[in-house]
């Protein structure tokens, strides 16, 4: 009888073992920041590393990203036109328009998250 039960434990275990994926939960997202009355909307935006950043212009004036550290730059947009850069690396990345240095905003980017999971069958009746 005793035997039974420890059977039915190892081999329960071995399937848990066996179940058992990590899986991460990534899939590189995209996020918008309107440029609007000389300001970015959102003034700081927090994605995951991965993800990608599109900043698209809706005032009549012209206006431009340009990272602090030298990391982007985008030329010149005119209203409508956008630009887009995809962060691979943790970090805050704060960015100024050069025609316009009031006008500042950051991004930032979290390392991406893994999720684990365990999955435990049922053990129902008799394992022999
Ligand atoms: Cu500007």
């Amino acid at each position: 009888m005793r035997n039974v039960h420890v059977r039915q434990f190892v081999r329960a275990v071995a399937v848990a073992f066996v179940a058992l994926t990590v899986q991460a939960t990534s899939g590189a997202g995209t996020h918008q920041i309107t440029i609007q009355n000389f300001d970015y909307t959102p003034f700081e935006l927090r994605i995951q590393a991965g993800d990608t950043v599109t900043w698209i212009n809706t005032d009549p004036f012209g206006h431009n990203t340009v990272s602090d550290t030298g990391v982007w730059a985008s030329n010149n947009l005119a209203r409508g036109q956008s630009f887009s850069y995809r962060f691979d690396t943790p970090g805050v990345y704060p960015y100024y328009c050069s025609y316009h240095p009031s006008m500042r905003a950051t991004v930032v980017v979290a390392a991406v998250a893994v999720e684990l999971r365990l999955f435990l069958p049922a053990v129902s009746g008799p394992v022999l």
